[in-house]
């Protein structure tokens, strides 16, 4: 069975060492969530480091690797010292800050370079220990980049998925990086490489292009012999078990609980990790002045500000710590009275049930990180609220920013606009709150972290089936000999063909390329062994006159017209709206992807308008949902139309393959071939089945399964058959 190797830093599980005991713990991440769907279709396997230093069990890696099999997954062990420089040092000390824009901050460590490059090369090592040829690879997050190349220059072939869970910063940011050249070729390994934002797969190809000069096109990059695609995928979080949250007993106690400590007063609720990208002294300083300037809401507000302890070894987080820590006092000490206290505060974890619980009293969230590259918490927010109210505040540095666009959006730099939001959440209208948050909760409900894990998998086989594609084109001789054998090999066989620049090279004039008297031989004699089909543009008069003497069946107007062998021309009729149950999911699909696009539907067309989305990130998404739509259309006989901001598709119903689908579905054909030159044609090769040939002339992008260089290797072919 096909496995599907997930790696990432930190496996789903922990090792914990207590009074010389091993114990196993799980944390339930929303990864964890979203790559469970796949537990059921692959044989999964999970690596990365148990979270414990190698010197702290040595004699009880065996154990260790035991227990953790149970779970699926298989541990990368990491010494001190490699905890120290690939973890902290160059994943939080360098690429880190330097991803979130905080250059400051960035230590350029020559000894964690080198240390990070080993460590990678132990998750390679771990994962070739289980790949087979076919498994399918997903390498999460920035403390593993170099890994993609790494397995890729061992398994030529295997899909290699990367998603990166944090901001790609702008070339300008990211070109100060020593190693951004190696970072980048790590990367290059993977087939697929995901962001949150569309913003942030755009600087990527940015530094692709001027550190590398390849040029990319629809998010496509052709590196050597691979097509590498590169696109945005929204993380999204579980939805139903933050919705659901409410009618927990022990959420709800929880509430209660809460509610007892704050009373009636409007509640603000900060929820981070400890870390300085968080925006967490902003937030403080914001409310700090807030109060000084709308100080009727003294006492009738306050805040809980729940941090999660965060790499505290990282001596920029211990400061952050200290300042957090002197800010609450100072803003208590300054606003607080005998019955009120400003802000409490927690510097912990908690539990599901508390934190949803902090989610539900909460009347205003204000996430407002400096750089992020999501922010999961603003979403379990807007789930949470099921009765629609609460305010979100959120950053437009969040990668959430972009969908969740019913929150107030803030610049977190700016003091006056945070502090005027919060006087608009406060302030704001129930009705309003509830409209807002049911637009976002739609969003989220569709695109959960399930759905985000699936649609990442499912593009990944497409980038492998674009290779393909790519790869097994020209008809070589061989391929000719066992078509030709197939050919004699059966008896009901169908050939469809097109006539202008497939059997006959174009002329100065159409009506000068008359069939010649060897083609005329030719189709008649393929006319005793098999049911010729002459697929043309061609207005049916003129096909009368050429080939009505013969036995073969024509199709004109390029599917208009219809003629069985010896019957007469019929026009075909044009088809009702079945189209429709095949085209709308695909176009939600792009909705989902593309904040601020949405589907008009009508009687006898489906339209997906455009016009709010992010000017860049509309060109791409037009042009890739043009043509991942053109050949279903075309198959359905609808036809696509572009307008102001929009993309029609229509019920129109004729083209070459609707027309062939007559002869195909005549009887059942033991070979069928169909070759043809241009754009038309390729509506003919999208109809033909599986086990159908299908030839191209000239080289370019086609559905055909083979090209050939001229329509003289056709009719080569063709003579082959018959002689
Ligand atoms: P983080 O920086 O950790 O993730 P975020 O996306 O907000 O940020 O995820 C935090 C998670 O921790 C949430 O699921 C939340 O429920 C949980 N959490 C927060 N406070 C907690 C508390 N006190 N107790 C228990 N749990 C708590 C990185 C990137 C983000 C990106 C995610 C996912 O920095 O930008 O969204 O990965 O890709």
């Amino acid at each position: 069975m096909q496995k599907m190797i997930i790696v990432s830093n930190r496996l789903p599980v922990s090792i914990l060492k207590t009074g010389g005991k091993i114990k196993v713990k799980r944390s339930v991440g929303g990864l964890a969530t979203g790559l469970g769907s796949f537990y059921k279709d692959y044989k999964s396997v999970w690596i990365g480091w148990p979270g414990i230093a190698s010197e702290r069990i040595r004699g009880e890696k065996t154990v260790i690797r035991e227990l953790l099999d149970e779970e699926n997954c298989a541990p990368v062990f990491l010494s001190q010292k490699d905890v120290e420089k690939y973890y902290y040092g160059f994943s939080n000390k360098t690429l880190w800050p330097l991803f979130h824009y905080f250059t400051q901050f960035v230590i350029y460590d020559d000894s964690f370079w080198k240390n990070y490059v080993s460590v990678n090369r132990e998750f390679a090592r771990a994962v070739l220990k289980v790949a087979d040829k076919d498994d399918i690879i997903w390498v999460h997050d920035y403390q593993l980049m170099l890994l993609p190349m790494m397995l890729r220059k061992k398994l030529p072939d295997n899909p290699i998925g990367f998603f990166l869970h944090i901001p790609f910063p702008a070339f300008e940011v990211f070109r100060t990086l020593p190693w951004r050249k190696e970072i980048i070729e790590g990367l290059l390994g993977a087939d697929l490489i995901g962001f949150h934002t569309y913003d942030y797969a755009t600087y990527f190809l940015d530094s692709v292009r001027r550190l590398f000069g390849y040029e990319s096109t629809l998010g496509r990059i052709n590196f050597k012999d691979r097509i590498i695609k590169v696109d945005a995928f929204p993380m999204g979080i579980d939805y139903d078990k933050f919705a659901n949250a409410s009618k927990d007993p022990a959420v709800q106690k929880s509430v209660k609980s809460v509610r007892r400590t704050v009373g009636e007063r409007k509640v603000i609720l900060s929820v981070d990790r400890m870390d300085y990208t968080k925006g967490i002294l902003q937030r403080l300083d914001a409310y700090d002045k807030f109060l000084d300037t709308y100080p009727q809401y003294k006492g009738k507000v306050t805040m809980i500000l729940v941090a999660v302890p965060s790499r505290s070894h990282v001596e920029q987080y211990a400061s952050l710590k200290k300042s957090v820590d002197q800010k609450v006092g100072a803003i208590n000490g300054k606003h607080g009275m005998i019955d009120w206290t400003p802000i409490h505060y927690l510097y912990r974890s908690l539990p599901f049930n508390r934190l949803t619980a902090l989610y539900l009293v909460a009347d205003i969230a204000p996430i407002t990180p400096l750089r992020d590259g999501m922010n999961l918490v603003a979403k379990e927010f807007i789930a949470t609220k099921t009765d629609g109210r609460g305010v979100l505040i959120l950053s437009e540095m969040a990668g959430a920013a972009k969908e969740l666009d019913g929150a107030l959006i803030v610049n977190p730099n700016s003091d006056d606009e945070l502090i005027e939001a919060l006087k608009t959440a406060i302030e704001m209208p129930v009705k309003e709150q509830v409209e807002r948050n049911r637009m976002m909760q739609e969003r989220l409900k569709r695109y959960t972290v399930t759905h985000w894990a699936q649609d990442f998998i499912k593009v990944l086989h497409e980038v492998k089936e674009m290779q393909r594609n790519y790869l097994s084109k020209k008809l070589t001789e061989e391929v000719e000999e066992k078509i030709v054998s197939h050919f004699k090999n059966s008896k009901e066989r169908l050939l469809l063909l097109d006539y202008d620049g497939t059997l006959i090279p174009f002329s100065s004039k159409p009506s000068y390329a008359k069939p010649d008297k060897r083609l005329i031989a030719l189709l008649s004699a393929l006319s005793e062994v098999s049911e010729v089909v002459i697929v043309s543009g061609r207005d049916k008069d003129t096909l009368e006159r050429w080939f009505g003497k013969l036995n073969v069946g024509l199709i004109g107007e390029h599917g208009v017209w219809i003629k069985d062998d010896g019957e007469n021309w019929r026009e075909i009729m044009p088809l009702e709206n079945e189209w429709k149950a095949s085209i709308r999911p695909i176009l939600e699909y792009y909705v989902d992807r593309t904040p601020g696009s949405f589907i008009e539907e009508k009687p006898f067309s489906l339209v997906w308008h455009y016009r709010n989305v992010q000017k860049e990130l509309a060109i791409t998404r037009v042009g890739e949902l043009k043509s991942v739509l053109a050949n279903l259309a075309a198959n359905l006989g609808v036809e696509m139309l572009d307008g102001n901001k929009v993309v029609e598709f229509k019920n129109v119903g004729i083209n070459k393959g609707r027309a062939a689908l007559h002869f195909i579905n005549k009887k059942k054909w033991d070979f069928m071939l169909a070759a043809g030159d241009d754009v038309t044609d390729e509506d003919l090769f999208s109809v033909l089945p599986n086990y159908a040939y299908s030839i191209k002339v000239r080289r370019g992008i086609s559905v055909a399964k083979y090209d050939v260089e001229s329509y003289i290797q056709v009719r080569n072919l063709l003579e082959k058959f018959v002689r």
